[in-house]
């Protein structure tokens, strides 16, 4: 892994509907992310917080069911610019979210570097939805299809390109919530997923063997995209759309570890931590501990 590491928080909550997700950078380096890396010998850099602006009206869905667009476009703009930066001063970007939307910036920042980008969607939701498909008008249920070039242009071009990624080398771990739009999408486009059903019969362990052979193959690169809403939220309660049945600590762990030895990722992101859901800064916490898996820390 590349020892030169950037630390990028946003504060981003516009993308969904309820408080508190702003505060995720803050919570997550309160729990120790800087410290694990340093003791880890990591040349850390942390550039802060990217400026979010806050919504004229509260919440509002400005234009085709998409709530808060200008002010999500906005800050994804910001942190493109920044990741982009860091890429090109070859620092390894690792975004701290925020809600999901975040991920639009992230990729745009990042896919500009690589031909093939793969992308690991860990996450009990597809975020594979527009506009037309939403059941809820939050971007951050969308930033994998904005991604992919679906959606809005506004989103879909920053950096003035699109699409960043293509449906062959994404690979989503954890689905358990997807929406009949996005269940269409996943079929047609040849997105890989590896449902809770699957990990359940085949074991983290043959989910992550699989994963990390096929985007070695095909990818010069890869981002994780890591909601911990993926984790279950008996563990991880401070998530602002928790779905019961997912992913143990443990499991995320072995995930990550196996993601280090591989030497893959080139960039990762961990969002959607909401501090004020939280049980004593609990998921922050676990963030951390997956963050020290990641990037090397042994427990011998
Ligand atoms: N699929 C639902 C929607 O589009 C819920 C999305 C929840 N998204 C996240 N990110 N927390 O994974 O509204
Ligand atoms: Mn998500
Ligand atoms: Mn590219
Ligand atoms: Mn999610």
């Amino acid at each position: 892994m590349n020892k030169d590491l950037s630390i990028i928080g946003v504060p981003m909550d516009l993308g969904q509907s309820r408080r508190g997700v702003d505060m995720g950078p803050s919570a997550i380096r309160y729990a120790g992310v800087e410290e694990t890396l340093e003791d880890l010998k990591y040349n850390l850099r942390d550039l802060g917080d990217v400026p979010i602006s806050r919504p004229d009206n509260k919440r509002e869905i400005q234009e085709g069911n998409l709530r808060n667009l200008k002010q999500v476009a906005d800050g994804n703009q910001k942190l493109a610019e920044m990741v982009d930066k860091e890429i090109n001063n070859n620092r390894f970007p690792l975004v701290l979210g925020g809600d999901h939307s975040i991920a639009i910036g992230s990729l745009a920042g990042i896919s500009r570097h690589y031909e093939n980008l793969g992308v690991i969607w860990y996450d009990a939701h597809g975020d594979l939805n527009s506009g037309e498909t939403s059941p809820s008008g939050n971007i951050h249920g969308m930033p994998l299809a904005v991604s992919l070039g679906i959606g809005h242009e506004k989103l879909t071009n920053i950096l003035g390109y699109s699409p960043k990624i293509k449906p062959e080398n994404i690979v989503i771990v954890g689905a358990r919530s997807l929406d009949p739009g996005e269940k269409e999408l996943i079929q047609e486009s040849g997105i890989k997923v590896y449902s809770m059903h699957e990990i359940d019969r085949m074991g983290m362990t043959s989910v992550m063997t699989e994963t990390i052979d096929y985007l070695k193959e095909r990818t010069d690169g890869v981002h994780l995209s890591l909601d911990l809403d993926g984790l279950d939220p008996e563990e991880a309660p401070g998530v602002g759309t928790p779905v019961i049945g997912g992913l143990s600590y443990r499991e995320s762990h072995l995930a990550m570890e196996m993601l280090e030895e591989s030497n893959l990722l080139t960039s990762a992101e961990f969002v959607e931590v909401n501090p004020i859901l939280d049980d004593k800064n609990k998921t922050a916490t676990m963030a951390v501990g997956l963050i020290g898996s990641l990037f090397g820390e042994k427990l011998k």
